[in-house]
């Protein structure tokens, strides 16, 4: 799958159409009185979510939107035909952001959610309405008003409820791919992963969408690996789960140097809660990875998971911990 997550697209509304200056001609009606039809509305700019869509790759093809124009009003009276509006389809959990980038004029975070971001023009006045007891004749029509111009930002910060972290080649995409039906890529080399993936882990009762990104580096919000925009996506989970590669020297650096990436990113990431996995225990062996894990209990307090994303062993165990904190966090429930 491809995927873009964000991109700069041009936008139009229609302009309104053109008021009409006309007169009744009729035979034997002398001096019939104004009939200017009125101009049409232009068409809207409309956002809309669709759940089919998981990326804003369309927007690489195009980044023009202009909605139709309304028609001008005839004669009789009669008022123009309004524009179409053009209607831009975008998955669940597009921002909208002014051209700084920064200020969001619009989240579009449910099914369905439809919303009108530029106003067509109002179609002009025909010269009807400007007939009076003085102007029996008014030659006055209106131009119609014109639609908006903008150019914003789209940005799409994924919907999950959980989320995965951690260094590069820890084992992140090993364990959505042990855990879900997603299929992404995984190597012996940091940065395999370079966008995004998703995936529905299905439960007994219940299921959670977990997401994985592309791992992070010390220095990750300054730019190195591959930068910390991807954490976006994991802003709106319940919890992450921070995978740590037990066959590392030092697992209790590891955690350091993602937990420093998570507080610098800000947005709330490191008051998350968290879940922390050591996976890889498969090839130390049970003494070495207990080893392990007691260093991180030491440094951190928190429970350590010891898994194999490979194996498999420990991963249901976490999987059902992680459906908890997040069916706690989403419907406030604890049973
Ligand atoms: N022995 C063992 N190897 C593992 C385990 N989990 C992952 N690996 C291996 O570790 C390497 C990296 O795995 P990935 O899942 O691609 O790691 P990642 O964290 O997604 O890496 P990036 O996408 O680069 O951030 C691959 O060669 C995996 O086969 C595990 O539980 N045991
Ligand atoms: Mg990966």
């Amino acid at each position: 799958m491809k995927f873009l997550d964000q991109a700069k697209i041009y936008l139009k509304s229609g302009d309104g159409g053109k008021g009409c200056t006309s007169f009744r001609r009729e035979k034997y009606i002398e001096r019939g009185g104004p009939d200017g039809g009125d101009g049409g509305k232009g068409g809207d700019i409309i956002f809309e979510t669709s759940k089919e869509l998981n990326t804003l790759i369309d927007f690489r093809y195009q980044q023009h939107f202009k909605a139709e124009s309304g028609n001008g009003g005839t004669g009789r009276n009669k008022t123009g035909a309004g524009g179409n509006d053009c209607i831009i389809r975008v998955p669940l959990g597009t921002q909208i952001l002014d051209e700084d980038k920064e200020t969001v004029l619009a989240d579009l975070t449910e099914e369905y959610q439809s919303m009108v971001f530029l106003k067509g023009g109002d179609g002009g006045m025909g010269n009807t309405n400007y007939k009076s007891s003085i102007n029996q004749a008014p030659k006055k029509s209106t131009p119609g008003w014109p639609g908006e111009e903008r150019a914003v930002w789209v940005r799409l910060k994924l919907i999950a409820d959980a989320g995965l972290v951690g260094l590069p080649n820890a084992g992140k995409s090993t364990f959505l791919s042990a855990c879900t039906r997603a299929h992404p890529k995984i190597a012996d080399y940091p940065f395999t992963t370079l966008h995004p993936n998703i995936g529905v882990v299905k439960l007994d009762t219940e299921e959670f969408v977990l997401a994985d990104i592309p791992g992070l580096i010390e220095g990750a919000h300054e730019g190195h690996g591959l930068g910390d925009r991807f954490l976006g996506h994991v802003e709106r989970t319940s919890v992450l789960l921070h995978i740590i590669d037990a066959t590392e020297d030092d697992v209790v650096n590891s955690y350091n140097v993602i937990r420093k990436e998570l507080e610098e990113y800000g947005a709330g990431l490191s008051s998350k809660p968290e879940l922390i996995a050591l996976n890889k225990c498969d090839a130390l062996g049970d003494e070495l990875s207990e080893d392990q894990a007691n260093q991180l209990r030491k440094a951190t307090g928190k429970s350590i998971y010891k898994i194999s994303a490979v194996s498999g062993d420990g991963v249901k165990k976490l999987s059902y911990e992680l459906a908890k904190i997040v069916r706690e966090n989403k419907y406030g429930q604890t049973a």
